[in-house]
């Protein structure tokens, strides 16, 4: 029989969903994915291409994602949704889909400055920022990396002395994503308790964050440096919860958390094009996809995002039920962000010349996830963490 050029057959499956965890979700669960799915396939993927090109954060999209509760989306009170981790990683999914930029965005509002204020902050700080944070009204930042070095935040060197009733600040942050459109920055500095968190405002005289030019990755997001050169800030503005580097590795828990469910999305929307491209592109007189090595590609990638997604949903109900720890969330951070990583590498590869033009999703994804498996901790800090689990031994 020929076998050459035959017709596909139809799969019952679901090529992004191989194992059915859509099936497994709550109502409440499929509504949240639904409605951002909408939002990507209608506000962001029209605009997304240009944005990379033009190295612009679509800052319009904003109030969007604001009216669908998508800014704190955990936290309970204080006009936010209140939804479940599941929830929360969906989203993330969702808008990474989309970009990674704009799942960044999300992420460092919700997860690195609602979540500490919400943590760790006064009843009157959640009260002053976390409404207005949830529509959108005010943009934060957070600020631990600093330019030595930023896999050991321990050896911070930004640093705040105490002023009759003030405190002064003085150091540098680095590679601060929202920071040059941020209105507050949750600033870790070194005090002589320990390390504790400023908020603090847009405008401070002696602050000033500058945007970072010349970035081939995350281009649709705003990246910045921020200095603090004697900057004053009123007690009332310091986060009185927690004291050392357990405040801002918690909030990294959090984030990290939703990067292992967001890049999921970037490797499935690379997955789908690759299997649109490769059944109509002819070679040698049939499909692309008719041929073994391409299949076994194609097959290993649907094997990874698999393993990827029942990950993150175990990962999910861990959190829930209160039982998430550290080392949990480091395995999918890496797992998953490497699995995202190679799967847009092996796509962009597959689409041969095509593959470098961005009018394919494969290489924007690509050049994001370079910064989405280094940020967050890099792919090695999660490595000796779990190592360090593993044999009660501090490589670091
Ligand atoms: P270590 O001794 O391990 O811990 C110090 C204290 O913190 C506690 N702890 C954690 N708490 C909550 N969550 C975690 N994941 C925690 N990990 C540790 C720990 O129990 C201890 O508490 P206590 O009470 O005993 O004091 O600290 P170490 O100095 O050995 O460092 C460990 C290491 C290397 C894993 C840590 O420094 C690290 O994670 N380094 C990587 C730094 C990093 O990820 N930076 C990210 C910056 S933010 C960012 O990238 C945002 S990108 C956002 C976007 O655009 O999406
Ligand atoms: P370094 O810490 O200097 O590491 C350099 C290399 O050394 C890495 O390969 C690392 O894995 C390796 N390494 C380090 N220690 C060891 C070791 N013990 N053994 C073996 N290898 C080791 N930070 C924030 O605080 N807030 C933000 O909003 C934020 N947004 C970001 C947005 C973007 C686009 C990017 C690129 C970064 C962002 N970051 C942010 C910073 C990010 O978290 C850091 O880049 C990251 O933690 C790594 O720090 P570093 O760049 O200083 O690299």
């Amino acid at each position: 029989m020929d076998k050459t050029a035959e017709s596909p057959r139809a799969s019952a499956l679901d090529p992004l969903d191989l194992y059915g965890v859509r099936a497994t979700l709550a109502d409440e669960e499929r509504l949240v994915q639904d409605s951002v799915a909408r939002l990507v396939d209608a506000e962001v993927l029209p605009v997304i291409q240009r944005c990379f090109e033009e190295h612009r954060f679509p800052q319009e999209l904003i109030p969007q994602l604001a009216a669908l509760g998508l800014l704190g989306s955990s936290i309970q009170g204080y006009g936010c949704a209140g939804l479940n981790s599941i929830c929360y990683g969906l989203i993330c999914q969702e808008l990474e889909r989309g970009d990674s930029g704009i799942r960044s965005f999300v992420s460092v509002q919700s997860s690195l400055c609602m979540y500490p204020i919400f943590s760790f902050g006064s009843e009157e700080q959640r009260q002053k920022y976390l409404p207005r944070m949830a529509r959108g009204e005010l943009i934060g930042c957070f600020g631990l990396t600093e330019p030595h070095g930023g896999s050991d935040p321990a050896n911070m060197k930004t640093h705040a002395r105490k002023r009759g009733r003030d405190w002064v600040l003085n150091g540098a942050k680095m590679w601060i994503t929202n920071g040059a459109i941020a209105d507050v920055a949750v600033v870790w500095a070194m005090t002589p308790e320990g390390i504790r968190g400023f908020l603090v405002e847009r405008g401070s005289p002696g602050f000033t964050a500058p945007e970072i030019q010349h970035k081939f990755s995350l281009r649709a997001s705003i990246t910045a440096a921020l200095y603090f050169d004697n900057v004053v800030v009123p007690e009332t503005q310091v986060l009185p919860g927690v004291i050392g580097l357990k405040g801002p590795l918690g909030c990294l828990t959090q984030a990290r958390y939703g990067i292992s469910w967001g890049v999921i999305g970037a490797a499935q929307a690379c997955l789908k094009q690759l299997l649109d491209y490769t059944a109509t592109r002819a070679l040698f007189g049939r499909p692309l996809a008719q041929n073994q090595t391409i299949q076994v590609r194609l097959a290993d990638m649907a094997r990874r995002i698999t393993t990827a997604q029942l990950l993150a949903l175990q990962l999910g109900r861990l959190k829930d039920a209160g039982a998430l720890q550290p080392a949990h969330v480091s395995l999918a951070k890496w797992n998953n962000c490497r699995m995202a990583l190679d799967i847009a590498r092996d796509c962009r590869d597959m689409l041969g010349g095509a593959g470098i033009s961005a009018e394919y999703v494969p290489i924007r994804h690509m050049l994001n996830l370079e910064s989405v498996i280094t940020y967050e901790g890099t792919e090695t800090i999660h490595q000796l963490s779990i190592g360090r689990e593993l044999t009660g031994l501090n490589a670091f």
